[in-house]
């Protein structure tokens, strides 16, 4: 997606609401929902794309797909919906979420609240009227008591810059701005990157390219996905409990809708051990190798090796050229989000596919006819392909003015790091919720989500009813959050590897925490005992100059399910 945003342009025309939500993903369209419908204040969502969807609009690149399967991985707040969606395959591509996000959009008229092809790029908090200024790129000027940001944690592209990218005469593109008119069939095509998005992209394409040159910085650990049709009974269970799973999904930790493992790799023998990963591995699911098998793969370094071991006799199976098959062997922890694919190790054994191995012979140029690598090779390239990630979590919040109380800017605020307290709100900055900001839970996204909408909703509601203008967290309450962040976060493998969770994909970027990695069950929890405790660690304001709510509708008691 394209993170540079053009200056904003100063209107006369302001537009006054209640709340305005930006980004119109999973996050910002049940936002939405549930403050216009639920608490009937006047909203309006504003997203720089084109359509609705989010992640799912931007990220068209072949085989881009959701590796939560499908059941769990929409919406659970419209149980008709649940029942009324088809369920064909595990799995959903981009296409099929794409259109499920539509028809939400339809389904519950959201699309008059919202404005396309609009970018923030400046809300200022005036601490007087306990109002933010919002200025978009075209020239809109909204006021707006909140100011929901719903901006996506995976949404900031990352495109590094390689020396000399401005002379390529073929195309380039990155996966999370994939134009819809772009064509590989016959062309000499090379991908950058084998996280998530390369291995999905590398496998769908090599079939139909010329020759592919898969730049590989990192190997990675990765499982076959098991996606596939679902038959009717398999349709008719899940739909006949849908209440139960959805109870169970965020009752759990990584909300994918599986039972996760209360069993160590040690209480097993290793003919047993093997066996439960042999199944989970012709089951499918990344998550599920990682979590519905045992439950120390993602915190003893023993126990992950048991696990990375598996896959490295795999790959060495699959593999058929040695050489291949030991530069695409991982040997560090098995601790970045796990990876499943449809036949990715496989593509390797295609005449048309080579892997370069960067880490030995990085790129040292990009010429007008492909890549050159420092062994002197020249990588001759119609297409190049940038899968090279997302500058995570705060990516879209550094790339636009925030400025809260005193002028602080939200880059400075969090020039150590990204903090929040609870990934809802952070000091200074009043009225500015977050949906899923930094230091929230790292889950399937949308349970997570849903939560997070639903316990903002009651917050608004909370501080409309008893007459505040303002709602702000607290310091000391956001640098305790943190910490404990990274209490837990230490207590895990993911803070030993360098990947995205923190922040370590980014060049300059500060290593830190940057998820709540107890799990969404543990995090509800923390939720409700804040709630509970007349939301401890924010505090309410009563701002005499405070513009007033617009909305003429009062919200009742008991109007929130
Ligand atoms: P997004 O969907 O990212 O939406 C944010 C919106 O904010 C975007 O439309 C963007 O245009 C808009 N925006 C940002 N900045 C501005 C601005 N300044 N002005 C106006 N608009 C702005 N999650 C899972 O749980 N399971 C998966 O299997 C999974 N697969 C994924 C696969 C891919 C390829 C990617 C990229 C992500 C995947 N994710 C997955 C994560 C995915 O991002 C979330 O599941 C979910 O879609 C996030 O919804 P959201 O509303 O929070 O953010
Ligand atoms: P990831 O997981 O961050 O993967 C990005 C890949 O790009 C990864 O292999 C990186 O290598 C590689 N990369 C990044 N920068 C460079 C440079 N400068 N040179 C060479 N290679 C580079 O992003 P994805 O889009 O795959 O997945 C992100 C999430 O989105 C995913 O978990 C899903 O939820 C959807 P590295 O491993 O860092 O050595």
């Amino acid at each position: 997606m394209n993170n540079k945003l053009p200056a904003h342009n100063n209107s006369n025309d302001t537009i006054t609401l209640d709340a305005l939500i930006v980004g119109a993903g999973f996050g910002g369209l049940y936002a939405l929902k549930n403050l216009r419908d639920k608490l009937g204040l006047t909203v309006r969502v504003i997203d720089k794309a084109g359509g609705v969807g989010g992640t799912w609009f931007w990220n068209k690149y072949p085989g881009a797909l959701s590796d939560t399967e499908s059941f769990s991985y929409c919406y659970s707040w419209d149980p008709e919906l649940l029942q009324e969606w088809e369920i064909t395959t595990r799995y959903l591509t981009q296409p099929q979420i794409l259109k499920y996000l539509n028809h939400v959009a339809d389904r519950h008229d959201l699309r008059r609240n919202i404005d396309l092809e609009t970018a923030l790029t400046q809300a200022r908090y005036d601490e007087a009227a306990a109002v933010w200024d919002v200025y978009t790129d075209n020239g809109n000027h909204f006021r707006a008591r909140y100011l929901i940001t719903a901006l996506g944690i995976l949404s900031a592209s990352n495109s590094p810059s390689i020396p000399g990218i401005e002379k390529f005469k073929g195309i380039v593109y990155h996966t999370s701005d994939w134009p819809d008119n772009a064509t590989l069939a016959g062309k000499k095509v090379g991908v950058i990157g084998t996280g998530s998005t390369g291995v999905q992209v590398i496998t769908s394409i090599a079939p139909i390219v010329r020759h592919l040159s898969v730049f590989q910085r990192s190997p990675q650990y990765s499982v076959p996905i098991g996606n596939g049709p679902v038959d009717v009974t398999y349709v008719k269970n899940i739909k006949e409990n849908y209440s139960e799973i959805w109870k169970g999904i965020k009752n759990s930790t990584f909300a994918f809708g599986f039972k996760e493992s209360k069993k160590s790799v040690f209480d097993v023998d290793d003919v047993t051990r093997q066996q439960i990963f042999e199944d989970a591995w012709n089951y499918g699911g990344g998550f599920r190798f990682v979590f519905e098998t045992f439950t120390d793969i993602a915190t003893n370094e023993i126990a992950n090796q048991y696990a990375q071991d598996f896959i490295r006799k795999k790959i060495a199976k699959i593999v058929k050229d040695p050489d291949v098959a030991r530069k695409l062997t991982p040997h560090d922890l098995y601790a970045k989000r796990p990876l499943c694919d449809s036949g990715y190790y496989q593509t390797f054994n295609r005449d048309n596919v080579s892997l370069v191995d960067i880490k030995s012979t990085p790129i040292v140029q990009v010429t007008e006819t492909g890549v050159k690598t420092s062994d002197g090779v020249e990588h001759e390239l119609d297409v190049l392909i940038f899968a090279t990630g997302f500058d995570a979590v705060d990516g879209n919040y550094k790339c636009v003015d925030i400025i809260g109380r005193g002028g602080e800017h939200i880059r400075d605020h969090w020039e150590s790091g990204p903090s929040s307290y609870v990934s809802v709100a952070t000091s200074g900055f009043p009225n500015l919720f977050m949906v899923l900001g930094p230091n929230g839970p790292f889950t399937n996204i949308p349970p997570t989500i849903e939560v997070i909408v639903d316990w903002i909703t009651e917050l608004v509601k909370h501080s409309e009813n008893e007459g505040y203008t303002s709602v702000e967290a607290n310091l000391d309450a956001e640098s305790n959050w943190t910490i404990r962040c990274q209490e837990i976060a230490e207590q895990t493998l993911y803070s030993k590897a360098d990947s995205w969770l923190f922040g370590a994909n980014i060049p300059g970027k500060k290593k830190t925490v940057y998820f709540y990695l107890k799990g969404l069950a543990s995090f509800s929890e923390e939720l409700r005992f804040i709630q509970e405790n007349s939301y401890q660690g924010f505090s309410f304001g009563t701002e005499a100059n405070a513009t007033k709510r617009t909305a003429t509708t009062q919200i009742k008691q008991g109007d929130m399910a």
